[in-house]
């Protein structure tokens, strides 16, 4: 079988356990006899290697019939380099005013991948409402997936894979704060939820109490009828009354105390975005008998509007994923693999990180007769193949992944880390694996990573014009506003006490990550990216009966440098 193609080579070594950076990959085709290169190399390689490097194959190479290589060459038998993956370029809702959604079918406009990069980012407008006002027009580029250079059988050699001598790893630095795995201490009693509502409390009221004069609600009552006043809080109720205006119970740590929003208020349409266990702050007049608040206005802990997001110093790329569900039967396998050959071509060759955002796997009972689509039934069976796909991946590309619903981690959010069994499985790859949410800092650019169960809570309880599936990053919108990922504790998202709020967005991100709800977009909300990832999973029967329509093998790639956001879809 030839294996002139970095995708083959790559391949062939996943299914022998191993991993390889991309110049490994490129030293091994453009070797005479790549086939029995690889298999000189895999024959040398230390037996705990999991990676194979340039090093390992040079040392190879250079006691073989082959003649010695130059250090990531592109290989004498590389066909045209015009054979570069043609993109295509979508503009994406630029005459809206807001900020795109995913691409909706194919445009015909074909261009050279290269110049399919489009700055986002650009303000599309003036600002057009009051939450989800900054936004990118962005443009879409789609990888014609099909005519990837590592793919196509006579382009196979056309992906001049990088030079890795020419890239500077000791430029990369990845963090990772705010990680629960190993630090979980709730035992989920009653004292544990009062103990993270109080640190939840303490830390958004933080953000809002030098905006306002604000008065415990205790001191509330010692106030005459008639004053000025204003309260920071935690919603604890919200209902209409009978004339149509809103009552809104503000708690704090001395008390609970009334609210009322007028309906012809200026800002009582924002009533219908509050969640209850959100913390924001009210200022108005109280009533006569001094008993209740008649709000003037609302704030919210909010990102700043002068918020400057931070940039990498050099032109680095991530991709940012989620939802694999590998397991199921809809699981796209295909267009994964055309996904991560691309990711071994030079097209791909700044993408030096992978952010996975939840949902690895399809699990085991996460959904009523889930088992009927499922593929693989074992649990562990599905982490291990999902490991295998996982080693299709560059193994010189950094790998951050949290769980999702669907991972066999606990529901309960916070989610810590795969647990020591599951990491075992998934070594292959060395990926960086962490809690759910967490925040991951790449070369100076913080991403908050979170998989996104709240975002459902938000789009189906907001009004369409603020929060739709089609639209999903304005729904992440609301999140950053309310500086908390998932506010709203009882519905859909399940949270396991802990001694401090980790669901709290202490410092604004520069990108926000999520998945969960397997449709695509991403904007800009006070200049922060929010990017939700679309995922890898065909329609399901489930989504079919709801009409959720999957935006499926998209991968964001965002320029660290500039955060500039290009899209390429692999089916
Ligand atoms: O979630 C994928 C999306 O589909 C997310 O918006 C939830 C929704 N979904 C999928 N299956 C169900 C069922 N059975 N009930 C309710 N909502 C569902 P994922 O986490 O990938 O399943
Ligand atoms: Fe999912
Ligand atoms: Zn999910």
């Amino acid at each position: 079988m030839p294996l002139e193609t970095p995708a083959r080579i790559v391949r062939a070594l996943a299914t022998r356990g191993f991993n390889a950076d991309r110049e490994a990959v490129t030293l091994i085709a453009s070797a005479d006899h790549p086939g029995r290169a690889l298999e000189a190399v895999v024959e040398a390689v230390p037996e705990d290697a999991l990676t194979i490097t340039p090093e390992h194959v040079r040392a190879v190479l250079e006691n073989t019939d082959d003649p010695p290589v130059s250090g990531g060459a592109p290989p004498a038998e590389s066909p045209d380099e015009s054979g570069v993956p043609p993109g295509e370029m979508k503009g994406v809702d630029a005459d809206t005013g807001d900020s795109n959604s995913a691409p909706r079918s194919n445009g015909s406009s074909r261009k050279t991948a290269d110049e399919s990069t489009v700055s986002s980012g650009s303000q599309s407008g003036a600002a057009t409402g009051a939450t989800t006002d900054d936004t990118a027009s962005d443009a879409v580029t789609e990888g014609d997936a099909e005519a990837t250079a590592a793919r196509s059988d006579d382009g196979g050699a056309a992906a001049a894979r990088p030079d890795r001598a020419q890239r500077d790893d000791s430029q990369r630095s990845l963090d990772i704060g705010n990680d629960i795995t190993g630090r979980s201490t709730g035992t989920g009693e009653y004292d544990d939820f009062v103990t993270v509502f109080r640190d939840r409390f303490e830390r958004l009221s933080g953000k809002l109490r030098g905006r306002v004069n604000h008065r415990p609600t205790d001191a509330l009552d010692a106030m005459g009828g008639g004053s000025d006043a204003a309260i920071v809080g935690m919603v604890n109720d919200i209902r209409s009354t009978a004339s149509g205006h809103w009552l809104i119970e503000l708690e704090d740590t001395s008390g609970v105390f009334p609210c009322l929003v007028m309906k012809d208020r200026r800002f009582a349409d924002q009533v219908d975005e509050l969640l209850c266990d959100e913390v924001i702050a009210v200022e108005g007049t109280l009533a006569d008998d001094g008993g209740i608040l008649f709000v003037d206005s609302m704030y919210f802990p909010d990102v700043p509007r002068t918020f400057e997001p931070s940039t990498a110093d050099r032109h680095v790329q991530a991709a940012l994923i989620s939802d694999i569900h590998v397991g199921s039967q809809e699981f796209m396998a295909d267009a994964w693999t055309r996904f991560t050959d691309w990711l071994h071509t030079a097209e791909a060759e700044n993408i030096e990180y992978l952010l996975i955002a939840g949902d690895m796997v399809e699990g085991v009972g996460v959904y009523p007769d889930q088992d009927e689509e499922l593929d693989i039934v074992d649990i562990y069976e599905q982490y291990e193949a999902f490991s295998e796909y996982l080693k299709q991946v560059p193994g010189d590309i950094e790998i951050v992944m949290i769980p999702g619903n669907h991972d066999a981690v606990r529901l309960a959010e916070p989610q810590p880390g795969f647990d020591e069994e599951l990491r075992e499985i998934m070594s292959a790859h060395d990926a960086r694996i962490s809690g759910n949410p967490s925040t991951v800092t790449i070369e100076g650019v913080s991403v908050l990573m979170y998989h996104g169960v709240s975002l459902d809570e938000i789009i189906a309880e907001f009004p369409d014009e603020k929060a739709t599936y089609d639209d999903p990053q304005k729904a992440m919108y609301h999140l950053l506003k309310k500086r908390h990922v998932a506010p709203q504790y009882g519905g859909h998202m399940r949270l396991a006490p802990e001694e401090k709020d980790y669901l709290v967005i202490d410092e604004a991100p520069d990108i926000f990550h999520t998945g969960h709800v397997h449709k695509l977009g991403y904007g800009k909300y006070h200049n922060v990216l929010a990017i939700n990832s679309g995922c890898w999973q065909a329609q399901t029967e489930f989504q079919k009966s709801v009409n959720i329509d999957p935006d499926t093998a998209y991968a964001p790639v965002v320029d660290l440098d500039t955060l500039d956001v290009t899209i390429r879809k692999f089916a």
